[in-house]
């Protein structure tokens, strides 16, 4: 890029405002959203989902940030407040918290466009000339500042972020239709028969729910919209439909960069999708490429000692392979294979892990076999306790994804650390 565009895309990313939308329930990845939001869930050794979108901000030189939270949002705000509040206010850069307040009218956060119109005074306080809305429940790194400069060389009044995914996975997303010019002509929120891109009959267009507005743009319409007495207040169902047809509705592709084909992104909805995208990073050399020094992902972590594998007092060897194990972990006369361990795992002697995602503060039991299994935070496993060997057994007990993942939590076993 010319240097002198790049002082465009900074002075617009300056001036724009950045909201992440949080309060969502993700009540697809069950058990482990029972106590925490969706962006709040651990995610790939040491991270949290929202720590990716709000890398990302930082990484674009957005500094401007609002956090919308509602659904137990404990967990969340503890995080953010813990590793997000480096930001100088002096400096007008912030990353703010908005909780759901009944500020305007007497509801909680009603859908994603009800839950910006309630923080539009707060918007016009910073009197930013774009607004970037986010969705807090996705695993990407991407270059806002381009989708921004897009929308505003585009001369557009709002651009939507967007991705090809083959047919069947766009019926749970928004599928566009687009004119040569990109130009978004038809917009069907979760499709039962998603439209194909005419070039490309397999795929279809899908929204990655994010946006650029106008700011002034952005207000009229939620305006408007807080006046439809029928609609359900979200920007998929509601504004970008009726929005397209009288305005300049753009369709940003996010497209990797250096290689210029489809970019890493990933929707960690379901069980099944969040198991493998953790274990996908195991591989040498994963999409997600975490230790890219050049696009940093910034997380709150307590200091943890280093990870350590050891003799147990039988001679035997504690060993972790085709695996990454976190800080605070002790294997202990054990073998872990191709499995991710978060911080403060410790397996116990002769015990087995394959397969597996293991969030923090777990402990496993001597001669415990795990396989093809998420433990959420704070299991303590039995010893010679068997998960994903017989799935009959584990869904009488715990929860069996259709792909055949056993999700294991502290509840689950009997153990509520909470009562
Ligand atoms: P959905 O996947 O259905 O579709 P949605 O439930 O609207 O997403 O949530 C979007 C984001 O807003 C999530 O981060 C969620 O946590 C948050 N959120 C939801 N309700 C909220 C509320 N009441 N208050 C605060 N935050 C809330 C959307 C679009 C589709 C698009 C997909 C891409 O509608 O068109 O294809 O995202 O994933
Ligand atoms: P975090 O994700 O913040 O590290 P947890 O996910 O364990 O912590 O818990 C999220 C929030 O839900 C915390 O406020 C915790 O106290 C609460 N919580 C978790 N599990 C239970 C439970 N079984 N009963 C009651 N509260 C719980």
């Amino acid at each position: 890029m010319k240097p002198q565009s790049q002082r465009f895309v900074s002075r617009i990313t300056r001036d724009t405002l950045a909201l992440i939308l949080a309060g969502g329930r993700g009540s697809r990845l069950k058990q482990l959203t029972e106590w925490r939001a969706k962006p709040a869930v651990p995610f790939g050794g040491k991270f949290r989902i929202i720590d990716f979108p709000l890398s990302n901000c930082i990484n674009s030189g957005i500094r401007r940030v609002g956090v919308v939270t509602q659904y137990k949002a404990h967990s969340l705000i503890q995080h953010i407040q813990r590793g997000w509040s480096f930001l100088r206010g002096e400096f007008g850069e912030f990353i703010e918290l908005l909780p759901a307040q009944q500020r305007i009218g007497t509801s909680w956060y009603k859908g994603t466009a009800d839950a910006v119109y309630q923080n539009i005074d707060l918007i016009r306080d910073h009197d930013p000339s774009y607004v970037l809305i986010l969705a807090g429940d996705h695993i990407y790194k991407m270059d806002y500042g381009d989708m921004i400069a897009y929308h505003v060389e585009s001369g557009a009044d709002m651009t939507v972020g967007c991705l090809e995914v083959d047919l069947e996975t766009a019926k749970g997303f928004g599928v566009m239709g687009v004119d040569s010019e990109g130009r978004v002509r038809r917009f069907d929120e979760k499709p039962e028969e998603p439209q194909a891109i005419p070039t490309k009959p397999g795929k279809a267009l899908a929204s990655m729910g994010i946006y650029v507005f106008n700011t002034r743009f952005l207000y009229e319409q939620l305006i408007k919209d807080a006046d439809t007495a029928d609609s359900s207040h979200d920007f998929g169902q509601d504004i970008i439909p009726r929005v397209i047809k009288s305005y300049r509705v753009m369709a940003y592709p996010f497209r990797d960069v250096q290689t210029n084909s489809q970019a890493y992104w990933r929707d960690v909805g379901t069980i099944d999708s969040y198991w493998k995208a953790n274990l996908e990073l195991i591989g040498v050399t994963p999409e997600l490429n975490l230790y890219d020094m050049d696009w940093p992902i910034w997380t709150y972590q307590e200091q943890l000692p280093p990870a350590k594998f050891v003799f147990d007092n039988d001679d035997r060897r504690g060993m972790a392979v085709d695996s990454m194990v976190s800080g605070g972990c002790i294997i202990s006369g054990s073998t872990v294979r191709h499995s991710l361990l978060f911080s403060n795992v410790t397996v116990n002697s002769h015990a087995k892990v394959t397969d597996s995602v293991i969030l923090p503060n777990v402990e496993i039991g001597s001669n415990a076999v795990i396989q093809k299994a998420v433990l959420d935070k704070g299991c303590r496993i039995p010893e010679g306790m068997e998960v994903g060997v017989d799935l009959k057994e584990d869904a009488k007990r715990f929860f069996v994804s259709p792909s055949g993942v056993t999700v294991v939590t502290p509840g689950m076993l009997g153990d509520n650390p909470h009562y």
